[in-house]
């Protein structure tokens, strides 16, 4: 049974491989995992590097397109976190752009054990119709889509509250409820409850009991 105190940083990532291709993917797609998706610039990396307090993990950058390979996270309790990379920034060429769609969408296809889809959404930004339907796809696969609006230390009270309500809207749209999450990586703000929630969504324990097992 893997334990885990809510005082310790979040389980404990490292680094562990980056792969171009799904053919690349051998085993590793039989660990539990989650993943983080995103338009460029989204703040996924950043996401990672909050979540695991290490800021140096994943490469975050001013510069769309930074991560353009599949890069692999191993936590110390079990299971592995995905940065995805990036599509749709603007100095992609359509080629560029379609290349990358097919190896995310092949990647939703064949990833054994992802158990959560992030879907990151600069809460700057609308919410596209693309991740709409990736979050139907998701549901679709049995995959839990959560989305992640990110930067909110961007907005005012009444502009989170568009966000909130945009988010309300995009349910009614496909007539499922999924989780949102409401969070900035530069304050911090949201990222413990999200952290909670993924734990949970894992079963990994959250608490350090004193007794043996
Ligand atoms: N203000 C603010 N800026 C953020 C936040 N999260 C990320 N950023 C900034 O947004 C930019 C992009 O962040 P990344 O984490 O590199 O984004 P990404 O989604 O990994 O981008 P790609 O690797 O290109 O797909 C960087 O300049 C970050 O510093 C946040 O919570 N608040
Ligand atoms: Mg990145």
């Amino acid at each position: 049974m893997h334990k885990y105190s809510k005082e310790i940083p979040f389980p404990e990532t490292k680094f562990f491989t980056s792969i171009a291709k799904l053919e690349e993917k051998e085993e590793l797609d039989s660990v539990p995992s989650i993943a983080f998706m995103g338009r460029s610039n989204s703040g996924k990396s950043s996401l990672l590097n909050a979540l695991s307090n290490h800021r140096g993990l994943a490469k975050v950058s001013r510069t769309p397109g930074k991560t353009k390979l599949i890069n692999i996270f191993k936590t110390k309790v079990g299971f592995n976190l995905i940065d995805l990379p990036g599509f749709g920034y603007s100095k992609a060429s359509h080629k560029e752009h379609k290349e990358m769609m097919k190896l995310l969408e092949g990647f939703l296809n064949s990833w054994k054990q992802l158990k959560i889809l992030f879907i990151l959404c600069d809460s700057q930004r609308d919410f596209p119709e693309e991740e709409l339907s990736t979050i139907e796809v998701a549901m679709e696969k049995k995959i839990k889509p959560v989305v992640i609006r990110t930067k909110i230390d961007k907005l005012n009270q009444s502009e989170l509250h568009k966000v909130r309500s945009e988010m309300e809207g995009a349910m009614n749209e496909i007539g499922v409820p999924f989780r949102v999450f409401y969070l900035s990586a530069t304050t911090g703000r949201g990222v413990g409850e999200l952290k909670e929630f993924i734990l949970e969504t894992l079963g990994v324990q959250t608490k350090v009991s004193n007794e043996e097992p």
